[in-house]
Formats: C-alpha cells, structure tokens, sequence
C-alpha cells in the first residue's frame, strides 16, 4: 500500500515537472485518436456542467457520441451495440439518482467501450518449441516491421527467435528482413535460390529445431488488394504449417477498412490481429470494431516505426486514452522498472523538493525514453509533443545541476551572480540557461504541490 502510494506520488510528480517543463516548448502534433478524444472530452464536460441529468440531456450526449464514433470510422453495427448498452444503463437508476451523474456515465461509457474492445489476446507457446508465429496481411501493412518488433519483445522474455523470409515474390523483401533482423539482433533464414514459400518455412523450421531456436516467425507475402490467389497460397501455407499463432497483421490508420480486410481473411484461421501505426493520425475505427465484428483478439498494438515500439493490447488502457484520462497504468509501469534500474532513494515527499530530487528525477526521465512517448501517456497532455530540441535542454539542465555544489543543490538561494558563472562554465552553458533551469526548478515545487490535489480529484 505505501509503496503503491509513493509510486502515484512519483507519477503525480513527474505529470507535475512535465507540464510545466513541457508545456513551454511543445509543438501541438497530431495524437492517437485525437479528435475523437477532443469531441467526447467536450461532451462529457457539457455534461459535467450539470447538477442533475435529464434523459433528454442523456440522449443528446449519446446523440454526439454516436456522431464522433462515426467519425472515427467505427463500424456502424459497434457504434448501435455500443449506444444501446450505454443508454440502458444511463437511463437506469445508477444515474438519475446519482450526486456525480456525468462522472456515472462516463464511469458507463468506459466500461462499455471495454467490454466493446474484448479481452486482448497473448501468444500461444508450444509445449516442444520451436513455437511458430505467422504473419499475414496486406503490402505495407506492417507485418515485416512487426516481426522484427516481436523478435525484440521475444529476446527480452529470453527466448531466441528466429525470422523467416517467405515473401518471394518481391525482390526486396528478403533484403528488407535481413535488415531487420540486424537492426534488432535476430537470426534470418532466407533461401534466395528457393521460390516456394512454403517450402522455405519447412527447412527454415527444420533450422530452428537443429539450431535450438524457440521461436519461428514467419514473415510471408502481401499484395496491395486482396485476391483469391494470395489467399490460395496463404492459405496452403496455413494449413501445411499449423502455426500455434497465426497472426493478421493490420494497419490501424485504415479504419473500416482493416475490418473489411480481416473479413478477407477468413479463409484462414486467423488467432488474432496486431493493428500497426496506431501512433499517428488511427481514428480509432478499426480498434474499436475488430473484435466485435469478427470476434478475434487483438494481441499488439504498433506505435511507431522503431521496433521498440509495441505494446501488448490492454482494452482498459487504450479507452483510457481514448476518453483522454491517459495512459496512467502503462506510465506507473515505465516509472516503476525506471525505479528498479535507479536504486535510488524513494523520494516521499513534495515538501523538501531540493534540485538533487529534480536531478533524480531528470535523469528517471531519461531512463522513461523519448519526452513524447511519456507525454502523451500524462491525462491532459495526450495532445502534446517535445522535439528533440527540447530533449537537449533536459540534458543540459542535467549538466547545470551537476556542475552545482552540495550545498547549492540543497538550497538554491545561495546562488549569487558568481556562482552562476561558475556553474554555467563547469556544465558548458550560459548564466542565461542556469537562470532557466533555475527558475523552471521553483516553478516545478510550486506545480508539484498543487497538482498533486488536484489530479487527484480529476477522475472517479
Ligand atoms: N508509424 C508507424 N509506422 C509503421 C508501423 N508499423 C510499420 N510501419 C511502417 O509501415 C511501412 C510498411 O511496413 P512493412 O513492415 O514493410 O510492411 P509489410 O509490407 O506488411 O511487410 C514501413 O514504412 C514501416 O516503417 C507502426 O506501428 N507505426
Ligand atoms: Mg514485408
């Protein structure tokens, strides 16, 4: 329990230091699902504005919802089910009678769109490895990035992966996973001489079994429309193969689409979806209607072209961010293995908050990774973005502290015009940026302070 608190207290801190860090330099960027998140963030906050809740002023929330989802491209049969199940439970006594009605029904709405979204799906593992994952989708798709993403995600579960290059029919394709494979520290079976793909797999798992590999993934071909020969071909390849995981690799920006398309897919026993490009402008459409539709799990989400970056599906996690409350739970993760890394003091408290907390906690935010990733995972900030300019004044505030004496770290009021100079000199900056930093510091302790009540009465 007290570990649990100070772990919120830390998250609260670091929303706290990243607002007011952030805010000042960001550049308004395009985020996940970020118009439908503005539009149901200005529903409920219509809402909110009221003290009690007619089922008029139920039903014309639900009628913007209903626009918004559309909009996202979600698929009309989700959007129905969907509004049906919240206005049955809206209009119930939950509500009506409630001192928080906004707060009950967007309580509802949340739980809805999680029931919506399905359970997320794992991979399945042979009980006598190697374990064999296929891949399958459209040309451009995702599914070779995707590879090389799982055989990161893989390597650091301490299996050892192996790739297969099945896509024949492209010149550069075998190439292109080569090259994956080294970017990511992963072994490649290819056979340029070979021009059957099933083939290839065959040997290519023959080779892990010898070569005690645990994993296979098999990279396969995509066209750029679907048709009955690529199916003909992916599907013999299936059934030959019997993948423990037969994957349907999906591009998430397409909305409808990818529902259309994994419809396509149904020849083939398909275990679940990886939706890819979810980082940029995905309406939400395809997310929000896969599973339903079709029934499926999906498993990942890609969020973004470096292979890092793939996140298991975790349906609670994502309606968090769709309904703009952030990505709490994945942030306190990311803090929490940061911590582990540090071994450092927990810091307790927002009372005796001395620039050597700020240089801790500068130098956990290094460890979170990218500025923006972290951002848009802080509820209210998901619509931000830092540059990489902003990511060398951190480094650089970083450079400023440590050039500081003990006794300047404790008490920042002793530093007179000299010691300016002396520290702007030791960390290779200017008076003018120890001034920032040290400003930014007060500003932080302030923030720190004040935010800490008020995230916490932010949501239910
Ligand atoms: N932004 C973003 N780009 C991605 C993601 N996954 C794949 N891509 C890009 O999509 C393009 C096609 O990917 P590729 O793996 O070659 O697709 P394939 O034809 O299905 O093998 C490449 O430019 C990738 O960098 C993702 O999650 N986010
Ligand atoms: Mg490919």
């Amino acid at each position: 329990m007290i570990e649990l608190q100070i772990t919120i207290k830390l998250f609260l801190r670091e929303s706290a230091r990243l607002d007011k860090f952030g805010l000042p330099f960001i550049i308004h960027k395009e985020a996940m699902f970020e118009s439908l998140t503005a539009r149901l963030q200005s529903i409920f906050n219509k809402l909110r504005g009221k003290a009690r809740l007619s089922p008029q002023d139920i039903d014309s929330a639900l009628r913007e919802v209903r626009l918004s989802l559309l909009e996202a491209d979600v698929h009309y049969k989700v959007v129905k089910e969907f509004l049906d199940r919240v206005r049955q439970r809206a209009l119930g006594e939950e509500v009506m009678s409630s001192f928080t009605p906004a707060q009950q029904v967007i309580k509802i709405v949340r739980d809805e769109m999680i029931n919506i979204l399905g359970d997320g799906g794992e991979l399945r593992y042979a009980s006598s490895p190697p374990t064999t994952i296929m891949l399958f989708g459209l040309q451009g798709g995702g599914k070779t990035t995707t590879a090389g993403k799982l055989a990161i995600l893989l390597k650091k579960q301490g299996k050892k992966p192996l790739l297969i290059a099945t896509d024949v029919r492209r010149p550069a394709a075998i190439q292109q996973l080569q090259k994956v494979g080294k970017a990511v520290g992963c072994d490649v079976y290819a056979d340029a001489g070979q021009k059957d793909p099933l083939g290839i797999a065959k040997a290519g798992i023959d080779f892990a079994k010898r070569k005690g590999y645990d994993v296979v993934i098999v990279d396969t071909q995509g066209r750029l429309h679907l048709d009955d020969e690529l199916l003909g071909e992916l599907e013999e390849m299936e059934k030959a193969l019997n993948p423990h995981n037969a994957i349907l690799v999906l591009d998430g920006m397409t909305g409808q689409d990818a529902v259309n398309i994994a419809m396509g897919f149904s020849k083939l026993r398909i275990d679940g979806y990886i939706l890819t490009k979810m980082d940029g402008d995905a309406r939400g459409g395809a997310a929000l209607s896969i599973s339903f539709i079709t029934q499926k799990p999906i498993m990942f989400l890609g969020v973004g072209e470096r292979y890092d970056a793939i996140e298991p599906f975790h349906p609670e996690r994502l309606v968090s961010r769709i309904l703009g409350m952030g990505d709490v739970l994945t942030l306190i993760e990311k803090i929490e293995s940061a911590m582990e890394e540090t071994e450092e003091e927990l810091p307790t408290s927002f009372e005796n908050f001395t620039l050597n907390d700020f240089l801790r906690e500068l130098r956990r935010m290094h460890k979170l990774g990218p500025l923006e990733h972290i951002l848009s995972l802080i509820p209210g900030a998901s619509n931000v973005r830092v540059g990489p300019q902003e990511e060398k004044m951190l480094k650089k505030f970083e450079a400023i502290v440590l050039s500081m004496t003990k006794e300047e770290r404790e008490n920042p009021s002793i530093i007179d015009g000299s010691r300016k100079r002396r520290i702007a000199k030791g960390s290779g900056t200017t008076v003018q940026e120890v001034n920032l930093l040290l400003k930014r510091f007060e500003e932080a302790k302030q923030l720190a302070k004040t935010l800490s009540a008020r995230r916490i009465r932010r949501w239910p």
